[in-house]
This record gives structure tokens, sequence and C-alpha cells, in this order.
């Protein structure tokens, strides 16, 4: 015999609408959680331009979506079913011209007026900065973002170091067969709060406007998937102030620090430059310039100024020794590459621990 058959299933239906709307609250509040990557608060001109555009598009689709939902809320009600039905329909309307006519115009008006800021926007935005303005290349890698700045010689990774209230254009590309393994790909740069996004393709010059107007460190990532790691490939935009920005230049433009003799540091450096047992030099695929003629790229990233950046690995762990030990470790761990297969990101080298320690004592002393 069975008990209260009625009352089951409705406590069972209850029990589930609730964890199922706080579930749902729970993923609606932790999007608004993290508003580093926000692309409606800008904090500069380029981004200020999109979202401004935004607002417009969002306040007339406000509009329409009001004007369709209460028209068709209206006729739901207005034509339901009453208890004296008799089952017949309302007036039906058909191929009416001029309802048609109306309702095709006005959207396409519509869709006329938002084109004209739209594509003054975009021309706006792309075009070659009036003011004056620096240029910095930045070369897309599976999986972090390589930055060089021209004008200053400059080479450095996952952190866009700029002045603050200055446009930056950035001419982008992505990784061929020339430069490195990692070839082939598109990938988008990214700073939400800075800028639009755009492609970064093999073989092909991109441009990016953006800029800062207070100082300060924006969180970005690659916007078009680029493979394994592609949530692991993240950019720092850092605006400093004038003097900062000074400082910066300086120490960047400044060759490597050469540990003294004697030191775990010292050791560090010469392992660097050659591991032995038949293991790939550091050097072969990073850069740590000395100050010789030719402060070329490498394959991986700039390691001259290594311990001025505040992320590594693609901006996505803080630069602690810790950290950094870690990582020479088993980078794999950190962050999942394709070395073995690919040749694709760091390989793990096999060191022990005496090598580690010399290792990081040494990349500890690159400022
Ligand atoms: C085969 C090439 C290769 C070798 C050899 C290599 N690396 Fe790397 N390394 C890379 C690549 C590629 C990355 C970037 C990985 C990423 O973030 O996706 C990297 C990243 C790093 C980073 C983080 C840099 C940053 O700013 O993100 C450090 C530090 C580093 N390597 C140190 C070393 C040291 C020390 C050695 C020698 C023990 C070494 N690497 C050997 C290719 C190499
Ligand atoms: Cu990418």
């Amino acid at each position: 015999m069975r008990e209260h058959p009625t009352t089951r299933p409705a406590t069972r239906r209850r029990s589930r609408v609730v964890p199922s709307v706080l579930l749902a609250s729970a993923f609606v509040l932790a999007a608004c959680g993290d508003a580093e990557q926000n692309a409606l608060d800008p904090a500069g001109p380029y981004a200020q331009a999109p979202h401004d555009l935004i607002t417009i598009v969002a306040i007339i689709a406000l509009v329409v979506f009001v004007l369709v939902q209460g028209l068709i809320i209206y006729s739901v009600v207005k034509f339901r079913t009453r208890k004296d039905d008799d089952g017949s329909l309302p007036v039906q309307v058909h191929g009416n011209t001029r309802l048609e006519i109306f309702w095709t115009v006005i959207p396409a008006v519509i869709l006329a007026v938002i084109a004209v800021p739209t594509v003054q926007m975009i021309f706006e935005t792309m075009d070659e900065p009036d003011e004056e303005f620096m240029t910095v290349e930045v070369i897309g890698h599976r999986w972090w973002f390589e930055f060089y700045y021209p004008d200053h010689d400059i080479y450095t990774a996952n952190e866009l170091v700029i002045p603050t209230d200055m446009p930056v254009r950035l001419e982008m590309t992505a990784t061929d067969l020339a430069r490195s393994p990692d070839r082939g790909v598109l990938h988008s740069f990214w700073i939400p709060r800075l800028a639009g996004k755009q492609d970064l393709v093999p073989g092909q010059t991109t441009t990016l406007n953006l800029q800062a107007d207070e100082p300060g460190r924006y969180l970005g990532q690659c916007a078009e998937y680029c493979g394994l790691s592609h949530v692991n490939m993240r950019a720092r935009a850092v605006a400093l102030n004038d003097a900062d920005w000074d400082q910066w230049v300086e120490d960047q433009t400044a060759p490597a620090e050469i540990p003294d003799e004697g030191t775990l540091a010292a050791e560090g450096r010469a392992l660097y430059a050659d591991l032995g047992d038949g293991r790939q030099a550091c050097a072969s695929c990073h850069q740590a310039w000395e100050g010789d003629a030719n402060r070329a790229p490498n394959t991986g990233p700039d390691l001259t100024h290594l311990m001025s950046r505040e992320e590594f690995a693609g901006a996505i762990v803080d630069m602690t020794e810790e950290n950094l030990r870690a990582w020479l470790e088993d980078p794999d761990n950190i962050k999942p590459m394709q070395y073995e297969s690919n040749g694709i990101g760091m390989p793990n080298l096999d060191l022990n621990d005496d090598e580690l320690d010399a290792l990081v004592a040494y990349l500890l002393t690159l400022e």
C-alpha cells in the first residue's frame, strides 16, 4: 500500500527546483565577481568607443524587445480562451501589404542608423592615431605573447608595458616556420578594458590601438582558440606613469647582470649555457642578453629582465622563487604543452635539485 501517492512527486520537483535556482544564481554571480576583463568598464578611449556604441545598440534593442514582448503578452491575454468560449477565432489578417512594408522598412531603417556610428567608430579606432603614439610589435606564440619595442630595441613577454595616456599601436603577427616550431595558428589579442580584439595571423600584420588613461594592470587573454593551452595564454597590459615608464625603458635597455664568480647564481649561469648530458641548453631557446652586439629574439621568452615581470608562462603564474622552481622542475605540470610530440613550449629538462637551486638563483638575478 502506498502512502500519500500525490505528494511525493511534488516534493521531489520542489527539491530539484531550489538547488537549480541556487546553482544558476551562483553561476551568474560568479560571472560578476571577476571584473578584471570587463569590456563594460573601459579604461581608455579605444575601449570607450565600442562601449558607447554597445550602449546605444542595447537601448535600441531594449525598446524593440519591450515593444515586441508587450504586443505578445497583450495578444495572449486579450485572446485567451475564456469560460464561455465558442471556439471561434478572432479576425485573421493575411497579406496586408502596408503592414508587410511597415515591418520590413522599420528594421532596415534601424540597422541603417546603427551602421553609421558603427562604421565611423571602426575607422576611427583602427586608423593610425592623430597624436603622437608608440609602436609595439606583438608576436603570438603557442602559448604566450612576445612584445618588441622597435623604438627602444626591447624584447619582453606576457606583460605589455606602456606609458599612460599615450596611444599605443600594436603591429601584430603570429609565429611562422622561420621563427619557431609553434607555427601556423591564429591567436587574438584582447585586453577588454583597453581595446577591442584583433586576430594575429601568421604571415600577415594586423594592427590594434590601445591606450590606458590611468596607471594600472589590465588583464587580457588570447581570444582565438589556438590549441591545448589556449586557456593559459593570458596577457597583461601594465600602464606606468611618466617617471616609471622612463625608468622601465632604462632598465630594459640595459644588459643582463652577470653574477659574481663563485656564487650559486654564477653556477646557474653556466648551466643556463650548457646543461650537459646531451640536454638542450636554456640559451638555445631563451635570450639573456649580456650586452654583446646582437640582441636577437629566440624561440622562447626573453629572460634578460625576467624579474621585472610580475607574472610568467603566459601571465598565468606569479613570479615567485617557488613558482620558478616548479616551472623548471616540470613545466607541463603548470601549463600543459606539447614539447615531446610537437616541439611546442618548454621541455622538461630532468633537472636535479642542485641544478634547480643554481638555475633559480641565476634567474633571480635577471632583474
Ligand atoms: C626548447 C626550447 C626551450 C628550452 C630548452 C628551455 N625553454 Fe624555457 N621556455 C620555452 C618556451 C617556449 C617558453 C614559453 C612557454 C609558455 O609560456 O607557453 C619558456 C618559458 C620559460 C620561462 C618563463 C618566461 C616567461 O616570461 O614566461 C622561464 C623562466 C624559462 N622558460 C626558463 C628556462 C630555463 C632556465 C631553461 C633551461 C633549464 C629553459 N627555460 C629551457 C622554451 C624553452
Ligand atoms: Cu592563442
